[in-house]
C-alpha cells in the first residue's frame, strides 16, 4: 500500500504543480470518488491526487518526476471498465486524459483520423459519419468511454463479428513509456515490416507499460441501411444453429444474445418487448439491408428457423428508429441491471466450441446458484459471453462476492478445458487477476513480465493490475 505521510504527499504534489498548473492537481474528495474508480464500485476509491495534463509534454514530466519520487501513476480515460484497471484505492496519482481532447488531424485518402487520447469514442464515431466514413468500434458507453481508453483495454462491442476490435482499428499511436519516453510508433501506416510491433504490445496493456496520448484510427465506408431482427429463441441450442445458417446467406454486422431474465430489467425500465411470446432467449441480428434489398432472404431464413423449432416469434425493424429501439434491448441490459450491484463474468471461448460450453455452463450455473438471479448475454456470435450474477438485496456484499469467486473457479476450469479466456473484452484490471493463470501460463506471464520490466522498469504503471 502505497501511502504518504501528509507532509510529505503535500510536497510531493507541490512539486508536481512546478510543471503542471495548480488547478488541474486535484485532491478534493468530490475528483477523488469521481476520478478513482471505474463502473466496478468493487474498490473504495483513494488517490494521491488527481492530475489532468494539458500537453504531451506534461505527460512526460509526471511520468519522469513520478520515476524520481516512485509515485504509482494510474492512468484514466472515461473509466467505463468493468475490471478495476482505471481504479486508485492504493494513494495512486490518478492521470486523467480528459483534457487532451482535440482531434487534429483527418484524411480522407487514408481514410483516417488522428486525435488525442481524451476524445470520447462518440465523438470519433460522429466526426467519421460527418465525413462520409464510419468508426466501427462501438458499445453502450461510447457516449463516455474515450479512445485512449479503448485502445488501453483493445475494446471490442457489437460490431466485432464483422469488424473485429479496437486493435484493428490503430494505425498510429503515441505513448509515454514508463520510463517517460514518447514513443511514435507506426504512424499510421498500413505496411510496416520493420521488426516488433510495439503499437500492439499497448493495445490492451491496461496502462501498465506508460500513457497512450495520441492515436491515428483508421475509418471504413459507412453501413448501408442496417435491418435489425430479433428472434425468441426456446433453446440454447438453436441460438449458434440460427447464426449458422444466417451467416451462410447474408454478411451479417452483429449477432447478439440475450436471455429472457436478462430482458426483463430492461423491460421495467420502459421499454417494451419486441413481441407478444416469450421465450427463454432471444437473438438480435444486424445486416445491411440497402433498399430492402436483402428482406425477403432474411424472411426465407426465419422461415426455415421456425421450421427447425429453433425460434418461436421475431421481428424485423422497418425503420432506422426501429431498428434503434431493438437495439436497446440489448444494450441498455447492463445499465439496468447496475442497481443489484452483480458479479461479472465476460468470457470467450472458439465459436464451434459455444453450444457445448453453454450447456456445461448453464449446468453448472442452475446447479450452483439454484437462488440467484443469472443473466445471460453478450456478442454470441464472436464467442463472448457476459454472465451477471445479481446480489440478492439481503446478501452482505463481501459474502456474495466471495461465493461468487468460489464458483468462478470451477467456471473457468471448466473454460480452461474448452481453450477459453476468462476475459473475452473487459479486460483483467484488478478483478480477474486472481484468475489469469486460466488463460496464460505461468511461462507466459513470465514474459509479460519481462516485457514491463523494459517499458516500466520502476513498476509505477498502474501496479497491481493484469498481474502482481
Ligand atoms: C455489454 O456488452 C457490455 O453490454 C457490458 O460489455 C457487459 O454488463 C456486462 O456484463
Ligand atoms: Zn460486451
Amino acid at each position: 500500500m502505497t501511502l504518504y505521510p501528509p507532509s510529505e504527499s503535500a510536497a510531493l504534489l507541490d512539486g508536481i504543480r512546478a510543471f503542471i498548473e495548480p488547478a488541474h492537481v486535484r485532491t478534493d474528495p468530490d475528483s477523488a470518488l469521481t476520478y478513482g474508480r471505474d463502473w466496478t464500485r468493487l474498490h473504495t476509491p483513494n488517490p494521491l491526487a488527481v492530475v489532468l495534463p494539458g500537453r504531451i509534454e506534461q505527460v512526460q514530466q509526471l511520468v519522469r518526476y513520478a520515476n524520481e519520487h516512485r509515485l504509482p501513476l494510474v492512468p484514466s480515460g472515461g473509466r467505463t471498465g468493468l475490471s478495476g484497471a482505471a481504479v486508485a484505492c492504493q494513494g495512486e496519482i490518478v492521470v486523467s486524459l480528459e483534457r487532451l481532447n482535440r482531434i487534429l488531424d483527418f484524411d480522407p485518402v487514408d481514410r483516417s483520423v488522428t486525435c488525442q487520447a481524451g476524445v470520447v469514442t462518440e465523438v470519433v464515431q460522429n466526426f467519421a459519419r460527418d465525413h462520409g466514413l464510419y468508426y466501427p468500434v462501438d458499445f453502450a458507453s461510447r457516449g463516455s468511454s474515450q479512445i485512449g481508453g479503448n485502445i488501453a483495454t483493445n475494446a471490442g462491442g457489437i460490431k466485432v463479428i464483422r469488424y473485429g476490435l479496437t486493435r484493428d482499428w490503430v494505425t498510429g499511436l503515441k505513448v509515454v513509456t514508463g520510463r517517460g519516453d514518447l514513443l511514435d510508433l507506426n504512424r499510421g501506416l498500413i505496411k510496416n515490416a520493420t521488426g516488433y510491433d510495439l503499437r500492439h504490445l499497448f493495445i490492451g496493456s491496461e496502462g501498465t507499460l506508460g500513457l497512450i496520448v495520441e492515436a491515428t484510427l483508421k475509418l471504413a465506408r459507412p453501413l448501408r441501411e442496417p435491418s435489425v431482427l430479433v428472434l425468441g429463441v426456446p433453446d440454447l441450442n438453436g441460438i449458434m444453429a440460427i447464426y449458422d445458417l444466417f451467416r451462410r446467406k447474408l454478411e451479417l454486422t452483429a449477432f447478439e444474445f440475450f436471455s429472457e431474465l436478462a430482458l426483463r430489467h430492461v423491460l421495467n425500465k420502459g421499454l417494451h418487448r419486441p413481441f407478444d411470446s416469450e421465450t427463454p432467449y432471444y437473438v438480435l441480428i444486424e445486416f445491411e439491408n440497402p433498399d430492402g434489398l436483402h428482406t425477403d432472404e432474411a424472411l426465407a431464413l426465419f422461415e426455415q428457423c421456425a421450421e427447425q423449432g429453433w425460434l418461436a416469434d421475431g421481428v424485423i425493424s422497418q425503420s432506422e428508429a426501429q431498428a434503434k429501439e431493438l437495439w436497446r434491448l440489448r444494450e441498455d441490459i447492463s445499465e439496468s441491471i447496475a442497481e443489484h450491484q452483480p458479479y461479472k463474468n465476460d468470457i470467450a471461448v472458439r465459436i464451434a466450441r459455444v453450444p457445448a460450453l453453454l450447456a456445461e455452463m448453464d449446468e453448472l450455473l442452475q446447479r450452483e446458484y439454484p437462488d440467484f438471479e443469472v443473466l445471460w448475454y453478450g456478442h454470441i456470435g464472436d464467442g463472448n459471453l457476459h454472465i451477471n450474477i445479481l446480489k440478492p438485496a439481503d446478501r452482505e456484499s463481501a459474502a456474495f462476492a466471495k461465493q461468487c469467486g468460489t464458483v468462478s473457479e470451477h467456471l473457468f476450469e471448466a473454460l480452461q478445458r474448452y481453450g477459453g479466456s476468462i476475459s473475452a473484452e473487459h479486460g483483467v484490471g484488478l478483478t480477474k487477476k486472481p484468475y489469469l493463470h486460466y488463460t496464460r501460463d505461468e511461462a507466459e506471464i513470465s514474459y509479460l513480465r519481462a516485457i514491463k520490466q523494459v517499458f516500466d522498469p520502476q513498476g509505477i504503471m498502474n501496479p497491481g493490475k493484469i498481474f502482481d
